[in-house]
């Protein structure tokens, strides 16, 4: 039986009552280090039964919302130029018909179709990624679709503000300064107190696309991912980001990406499936934007 996210009644999570769609996309094909993260999605919906549906922080419970879980996209793992592509048209589908739509992932590259369909619907956003690393390779691995050169592809369509950054090749720093492109690295957001209103001046624009990708998360937070690296977000500095991000901008849609299931280790899948929650909390508050 298909899992639905949070296991909610049909009043609220049917596709016509529900506001949000969460849309799984269980895709695979080019991570580079441990495999595993086409178990992302359903190890997420799985861990949300757990998830209490009254949030404490912001005493409401948002599945008010109607949160309806589509059928998971691209599971037959097609070339990443055709995964891309699928999810871009069923993006566009699902906001056309006034949805909020949460990605899941899977592979960072199925952000590149949301961010292209978010590029075709409303034009004009900043995309806000969360992550150790600014995948920012023009190409890797024979690939401009892997998932170390999501960002690349995505400042094709909007510009970028990089967060909890602490990994970058050579091509990808000379990059970053070249362009003056927005960093907030890791080290920064333990050392700088003001971080959180750098990182929002960074971005110019009202509307933004979240990108979370799981290893921007201290390992100890997340320990669940394929590309690990120290020293990342805790959960309540990231939180108190996010919250405020919501608050002052239009958030037009998320994803959270590159969970990697540990067998018999929950914290991972339950932290990600409590952060997606949240995150609908956060857009609940603020819904009028
Ligand atoms: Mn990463």
């Amino acid at each position: 039986m298909p899992l639905d996210f949070l296991g909610l009644p049909p009043e609220y999570s049917r596709f016509d009552t529900s506001k949000v769609v969460i849309l799984p996309i269980p895709y695979e094909k080019t991570t580079t280090y441990i495999k595993g993260t086409d178990k992302g999605p359903e190890a997420i919906l799985r861990a949300s039964y757990q998830v209490e549906l009254y949030d404490e922080e912001l005493q409401v419970e948002p599945f008010h919302m109607g949160i309806h879980t589509s059928e998971p996209l691209c599971a037959d793992q097609p070339e990443p130029e055709e995964m891309v592509e699928r999810v871009r048209k069923e993006v566009i589908r699902l906001v056309r018909q006034g949805k909020y739509v949460v990605g899941l992932g899977g592979e960072h590259s199925i952000s590149i179709g949301i961010a292209r369909a978010f590029a075709d619907v409303f034009g004009t956003f900043t995309t806000v990624q969360i992550d150790a690393h600014t995948d920012l390779r023009e190409e890797y691995e024979g690939s401009k679709y892997n998932h170390a050169c999501i960002m690349k592809r995505i400042l094709e369509v909007s510009p970028g503000v990089h967060i909890g950054i602490r990994s970058m090749c050579l091509e990808e720093a000379e990059l970053v300064k070249e362009k003056n492109i927005p960093v907030i690295s890791a080290r920064e957001i333990y050392s700088n107190p003001h971080w959180i209103d750098k990182a929002l001046s960074h971005i110019k624009t009202d509307r933004v696309f979240l990108t979370i990708d799981a290893d921007g998360f201290d390992p100890s937070v997340i320990p669940g991912v394929g590309t690990p690296e120290p020293g990342g977000l805790l959960w309540y500095p990231a939180l108190a980001f996010l919250r405020k991000l919501f608050e002052v901008k239009e958030v037009i849609g998320f994803d959270v990406t590159e969970l990697c299931p540990i067998e018999n280790q929950i914290l991972s899948d339950f932290t990600c499936a409590k952060l997606v929650y949240k995150l609908i909390g956060y857009k609940y508050l603020t819904s009028n934007k």
